[in-house]
């Protein structure tokens, strides 16, 4: 039985060697990227079971993608191959003064023909949560039907759904984001927004106030990201801040938010309270940060109780 499934895209990452602007830059590392196969990693990582559905190239990207996804130990049992269409690659730019930038080449990727065929009823309905996000339903037609299709499935089957916006403005404009969106929010159990997501969705940029909103839609458990400061969460009953980590040396900020979210849902696997949940959600999220790449800082346990401070490491 999984604990978690989850669907989406998976590119290849070409990762920049060096900072500036991407036209002087001529070496590139070879990685992977896609919100929700970093999140099924990052579960697996913290001792969890997940799987990822989703299409891929018939080409040497999509062979590269599924055999790092499944040597992670996530189940790619539901990964389709299209022989019609490529697999997405994306490039990043680092500036030190400002967050990276990225570049995508996934329009009609094999991921984005997706439909909600693809889906394995039975599949879905055996995990305890079913993990969406924002860019999935950015990504054609087709995918925003096949995430309505998984979330019909899911709630039919009492599958917990968690949603991350994971906004990203260079696939939709944020008014159809914040359409579709709330939308599929008001029937998650659980929702990440970042602050400036909750701006875009519910019109606030107080932590507080964004819960509050997302509370009245009829979420159950609203955690609202805060990066190096941690996270505020919220339910009908309780409410709370929760510091982040310090780490000596951030390098790539991408992916955080997945490990954070690998994070909470671990948290919540493991029965934890949510205050819990959450600090180890932060301490994921602020642990991705030390590594160049999308997936390659996700942490076992062992190692992020050990960035806690809860258990002692033997390094040599
Ligand atoms: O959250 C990190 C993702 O943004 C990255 O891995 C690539 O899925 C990706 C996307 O669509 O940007």
């Amino acid at each position: 039985m999984l604990d978690v499934v989850t669907f989406g895209e998976t590119m290849v990452l070409m990762s920049h060697e060096i900072s500036g602007p991407l036209r002087y830059v001529n070496r590139f590392m070879k990685q992977i990227g896609g919100a929700e196969s970093n999140f099924a990693i990052g579960i697996v990582r913290l001792g969890h079971k997940a799987g990822w559905i989703s299409k891929l190239g018939n080409d040497e990207f999509g062979k590269y993608i599924v055999s790092f996804i499944r040597g992670e130990g996530v189940d790619t049992s539901r990964v389709k191959f299209d022989s019609e269409a490529p697999t997405g690659v994306y490039f990043k730019e680092r500036r030190e003064w400002g967050e990276s930038k990225v570049y995508y080449y996934r329009k009609g990727s094999a991921a984005s023909r997706l439909t909600p065929m693809d889906l394995d009823f039975e599949y879905i309905g055996s995990a305890k949560y079913l993990h969406i996000t924002g860019i999935t339903p950015a990504l054609s037609e087709s995918c925003y039907q096949t995430t309505k299709e998984a979330i019909k499935i899911a709630k039919s089957k009492g599958v917990k759904i968690i949603l991350d916006p994971n906004i990203r403005l260079k696939l939709w404009t944020k008014e159809r984001a914040r359409e579709v969106i709330l939308e599929l929010a008001s029937k998650a159990d659980i929702i990440l927004p970042g602050v400036g997501e909750g701006e875009i969705l519910v019109g606030e940029n107080e932590p507080e106030r964004i819960a509050e909103k997302f509370l009245e839609l009829g979420i159950g458990i609203v955690v609202v990201k805060l990066g190096k400061q941690g996270a505020y969460y919220a339910t009908a009953s309780e409410n709370k801040y929760v510091t982040g980590f310090h780490v000596e040396r951030v390098v790539d900020t991408i992916g955080a938010g997945d490990g954070f979210a690998a994070g909470f849902v671990a948290g919540l696997l493991k029965g934890y309270s949510l205050e819990k949940a959450v600090r180890l959600a932060n301490a994921v999220g602020a642990i991705v940060t030390t590594v160049i790449g999308d997936v390659e800082g996700l942490p076992t346990m062992d190692e992020v109780l050990v960035f806690m401070g809860e258990k002692d490491g033997i390094d040599r």
